[in-house]
C-alpha cells in the first residue's frame, strides 16, 4: 500500500527523498488556493516562479498576466497580488490568459520539490481532485507544506490531515508521526474549520492586512473539485 507523509516545512525537504513520489504543494493561505482559483476561472496555464525578477521576465516573454506577493502584500509593479478575488473580478477578465506568479513561500516550495515524479497543487478548493489523482497514481505521496518563512503553518498541516482522511482506505496514513499529527489536527478542526483556523498566525497576519475574506474563501472545500494543477516542464 502506498504511503502518505507530510513535510511540515520546505526547510525539512532535504530529509525526504522525493524521487518516484507525488508531491502535493500546499499553501492554503494563499498561493495554492489562488492558483487553483485562477485555473478554475479560465486561466490557461500558470508559470510559478521564485523571484520577482523572474515574474517580470516571464510576463514580458510570454505576454501573460503577472501576480506577485511579498510579506502578505501585493508586490508593486505587477497586475495582481495573491488574492483569489483578483481572479474573480468581472472588471478584469482572466479567461484565456496565461499567468506568472511569485509568492513568498508557496511558489518557492514548488520550485524546491521538482525532484518528485509528479508535482501538483493542493488546496481545500480542489481536495477531491487531489485525492483522485493520488489514488490513480498509486505512488507514495508527500504533502509539502509551504509554511511561513520556513516555519510550521497550522492551515497547511490541517489540509494534510484532510487529504490523509480522504485517502485512508487506499494509503498507509499511519506510518509517520507527521501524518498522525495532521490527522489529529484535522479531527479537531473539521467541525468548524474557519473557527479553528482563526487561531493560526497567518490568519492573524492576513486579518491585519485586511485579507480576511480571502481566508473564508480559501476554506471552501471542493468548490473547484475538477481543477488539478500539474507541473509540466515549466508550468502548471
Ligand atoms: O507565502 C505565500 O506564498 C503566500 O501565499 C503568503 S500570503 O497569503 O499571500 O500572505
Amino acid at each position: 500500500m502506498p504511503k502518505l507523509d507530510i513535510c511540515f516545512s520546505p526547510e525539512l525537504l532535504p530529509l525526504y527523498d522525493l524521487r518516484g513520489k507525488v508531491a502535493v504543494i500546499v499553501d492554503i493561505l494563499r498561493a495554492s488556493s489562488t492558483i487553483v482559483t485562477a485555473l478554475g476561472e479560465g486561466v490557461t496555464h500558470v508559470f510559478p516562479v521564485a523571484s520577482l525578477d523572474e515574474c517580470t521576465a516571464y510576463g514580458q516573454e510570454h505576454g501573460c498576466l503577472t501576480a506577485a506577493e511579498r510579506d502578505g502584500l501585493a508586490a508593486p509593479g505587477f497586475d495582481l497580488g495573491n488574492s483569489p478575488f483578483g481572479f474573480l473580478d468581472a472588471a478584469r477578465p482572466v479567461r484565456g490568459r496565461a499567468l506568472t506568479i511569485s509568492t513568498t513561500n508557496g511558489t518557492a516550495a514548488l520550485r524546491r520539490s521538482l525532484a518528485a515524479e509528479s508535482v501538483i497543487i493542493g488546496s481545500f478548493l480542489n481536495l477531491a481532485a487531489v485525492a483522485d489523482f493520488a489514488r490513480r497514481q498509486q505512488r507514495d505521496v508527500l504533502v509539502v507544506c509551504a509554511g511561513w518563512k520556513g516555519q510550521f503553518c497550522l492551515e497547511d498541516t490541517v489540509f494534510g490531515g484532510a487529504l490523509a482522511e480522504r485517502l485512508s482506505a487506499d494509503f498507509d496514513v499511519r506510518g509517520s508521526d507527521a501524518t498522525l499529527a495532521a490527522l489529529n489536527l484535522w479531527e479537531q478542526g473539521k467541525g468548524d474549520l474557519s473557527a479553528y483556523l482563526l487561531q493560526s498566525a497567518h490568519v492573524r497576519r492576513l486579518n491585519s492586512l485586511e485579507a480576511s475574506k480571502d481566508f473564508e474563501f480559501c476554506l471552501r472545500i471542493d468548490s473547484y473539485d475538477a481543477v488539478l494543477p500539474v507541473w509540466r516542464e515549466d508550468r502548471l
